[in-house]
């Protein structure tokens, strides 16, 4: 019997060691150490010797389980720690990796310019004045002094609407007759301007930013743009108000070092009528690329109300003033960022805009 116990041990040792798996460790508990495993019947069998015997082979058989337990143990737990340890190396985190940044937006550069330019004439004292973008010919038109066979009418400019498919007018449309009657798409924010007028008594203080719409597409043309008109209708306005107030609005934009320039030139809605050229911001006025070595930017057009528009909306020009300026926000943030091509600002790449 003592032989059986040594063979069984050491045939239970050599399974223990080559076990490699924490399934493989149960199997040879329940070989040896299960109900019918082959040490624990040894324990069994011990009511077959002779009572003499039993004494020293059940302390033999005894220390035979025990050692088996120990070793079983031990190797439970080095499969244990075997496993632990491939799971930490699988699972290594290198905390001194960079993190991921987070991608923030930002605005498009033309709401930049928009919202810079609404904010300067906030503090000038100017109201935000709002209006339809499909528009009557009356307002975008007749009221600002446009008459129908004037070039700016020419369906080229204009994107007319085809009133054949609109069952209805819409309300607050106008109560007149014949080409009064065509709805477009605004190609200008003066309409607004109009409205407010034929709506209020002088003074008159705004600017009228928003899209704007003209048949027109090529490298600094889109048939979208966005524009801020401003209107300053008063007792007492002169050029001079003009001038000062384009200044301000100029140096605010552009930054203080930058000078203005007027020159004549015509607008149906105003008399006179003035260009207005900025000094270039980026050569500061010895000429560049951007400025195509003239040392100036044309930014607006401006001028004294026409008395006409003002009696046209029931203002009396013996009594008040006004001056007027237009201004192409995407021309001003492409000349902010040095685009050369306007239809860009509206592909929406982001690859182009995150550079901005
Ligand atoms: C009323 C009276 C006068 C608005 C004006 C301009 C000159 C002008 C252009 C600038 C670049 C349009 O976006 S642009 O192409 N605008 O040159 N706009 S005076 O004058 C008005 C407007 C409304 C009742």
């Amino acid at each position: 019997m003592i032989d059986e116990i040594n063979r069984l041990l050491e045939e239970g040792k050599a399974e223990l060691a080559s076990a490699s798996s924490e399934a493989q460790v149960e199997a040879a508990r329940v070989k040896y150490l299960g109900k019918s495993g082959s040490l624990s019947a040894l324990r069994k069998g011990m009511g077959k010797l002779a009572p003499a015997e039993r004494p020293a082979m059940g302390k033999l058989v005894s220390e035979a389980l025990s050692r088996f337990e120990s070793l079983l143990k031990d190797q439970q737990h080095k499969i244990g720690e075997q496993a632990l340890q491939r799971d930490l190396a699988r699972e290594k985190l290198d905390v001194t990796l960079p993190g991921r940044s987070q991608k923030r937006g930002h605005r498009h550069p033309v709401s930049q310019a928009l919202d810079d330019i609404v904010e300067i004439f906030a503090r000038l004292g100017f109201h935000v004045a709002d209006g339809p973008e499909i528009e009557w010919d009356l307002y975008n038109f007749e009221k600002l002094g446009i008459p129908s066979d004037h070039p700016a009418r020419d369906m080229q400019d204009t994107f007319y609407l085809d009133l054949a498919t609109q069952p209805e007018p819409p309300p607050g449309s106008p109560p007149t007759e014949g080409a009064q009657k065509q709805l477009l798409l605004r190609t200008h924010t003066s309409p607004v301007q109009a409205r407010t007028m034929l709506a209020q008594p002088p003074p008159v203080r705004i600017i009228a930013p928003g899209k704007v719409y003209r048949c027109d597409s090529d490298i600094t043309h889109t048939p979208m743009f966005h524009q801020v008109e401003c209107l300053h209708v008063e007792q007492g306005l002169s050029m001079a108000h003009l001038r000062g107030t384009l200044d301000a609005f100029a140096k605010a934009f552009f930054g203080s070092s930058v000078k203005t320039r007027l020159r004549p030139s015509y607008f149906p809605f105003t008399e006179p009528s003035a260009e207005v050229d900025v000094s270039c911001a980026a050569c500061g006025g010895k000429g560049c690329r951007l400025c195509k070595q003239t040392g100036w930017l044309e930014v607006l057009g401006s001028g004294m109300v026409n008395p006409d528009v003002l009696a046209g909306v029931g203002y009396d020009p013996e009594k008040v003033t006004g001056y007027a300026f237009g201004v192409g926000i995407d021309r001003l943030a492409m000349l902010r960022y040095g685009i050369d091509d306007l239809r860009s600002l509206f592909e929406n790449d982001v690859r182009f805009l995150e550079q901005l």
